[in-house]
């Protein structure tokens, strides 16, 4: 099982301008939400200076973007002096949750604002303190009563869950870096978990002992997302194009970002530290292929 690449890729370049200095270098790892009718993207931007800001970009269709002039969302916080990065944004209710990751000389921190119109947000501040951590993402819903998150402690993808999303307990291993195979230096997760009927469908990248990052998919339990129902050998995509071999970092299929419509699964993701595109499958096909994979 394959995604299958949309033809004109990429779908968002960087903007060498005077007016998008910000923008001049990459543009990268994007959430997408579709909400009344149209897609939004808030996309990891950087200029010469190498700080990430995110952009706003809007589409009908997916596939063609307009973009605003100037950053919605900039470092602000002293442990984000380096950049806000790779936002992940999650809607629960009738509120848009971005979860990003915070650099700084303090190292990378989860951190996590809301908005109502994605454009203006209010930061909620770091939620996992004292830690490296990132490749975090909020459910859509909340489990047994409580909020859920996944997160990455080098190298695993872990679990949490809160009562406010400010403070974390409960933090399980999901899923680990498997032995010898393409996921088997770090994971983390990629946009937010989708519901099915048989279970949690997520995504996520894998790196190799050669830095390669891939994607790859898995079903998880509904009431324990912490059982993992099926996770394939094979990843569903991994770096093929010029534009994903090559740019500011080598070889790289990263995702922040899903989005289902009708039968439709839209996987946007950033190629090589550069670039936007996007990918799609039939998403039933997606789910009968990871049913197939069951692993008890
Ligand atoms: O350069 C590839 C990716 O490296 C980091 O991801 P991770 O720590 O999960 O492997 C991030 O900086 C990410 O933005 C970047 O695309």
């Amino acid at each position: 099982m394959r995604l299958q690449r949309y033809e004109k890729n990429p779908i968002l370049l960087p903007l060498p301008q005077p007016l998008h200095e910000w923008e001049a270098l990459n543009v990268f790892n994007a959430a997408v939400v579709h909400h009344n009718g149209l897609f939004h993207m808030l996309y990891r931007a950087q200029g010469l200076d190498y700080v990430s800001r995110l952009g706003y970009a809007v589409s009908a269709d997916g596939y063609q973007w307009s973009r605003l002039d100037k950053p919605v969302f900039e470092p602000a916080e002293p442990w984000e002096s380096y950049g806000v990065e790779d936002p992940r944004i999650t809607r629960i209710e009738d509120t848009f949750y971005m979860c990003y990751t915070a650099y700084s000389e303090m190292g990378v921190r989860a951190c996590i604002a809301r908005s109502q119109n994605l454009i203006t947000w209010e930061r909620l501040g770091v939620v996992l303190p004292g830690e490296d951590n990132k490749d975090h993402v909020l459910f859509p819903e909340k489990i047994n009563g409580r909020y859920a998150m996944f997160h990455r402690r080098y190298p695993d993808i872990w679990l949490a869950y809160s009562d406010d999303l400010v403070h974390w307990t409960d933090h399980t291993i999901v899923m680990r870096p498997r032995y010898k195979a393409w996921d088997e230096l770090k994971i983390g997760a990629g946009g937010p978990p989708i519901r099915t009927p048989h279970g949690w469908l997520i995504l996520y990248h894998g790196v190799d002992e050669q830095h390669v990052y891939r994607l790859g998919a898995a079903l998880l339990d509904l009431e324990d997302p912490a059982f993992v129902i099926s996770r394939p050998d094979e990843p569903i995509l991994e770096p093929e194009e010029r534009w994903e071999r090559k740019g500011d970092v080598p070889n790289v299929v990263f995702t922040c970002a899903n989005v289902v419509l009708d039968d439709t699964l839209y996987v946007f993701y950033g190629g090589a530290d550069r670039v936007m595109a996007v990918a799609t499958c039939s998403f039933s096909a997606l789910l009968d292929f990871l049913l197939k994979h069951r692993e008890r």
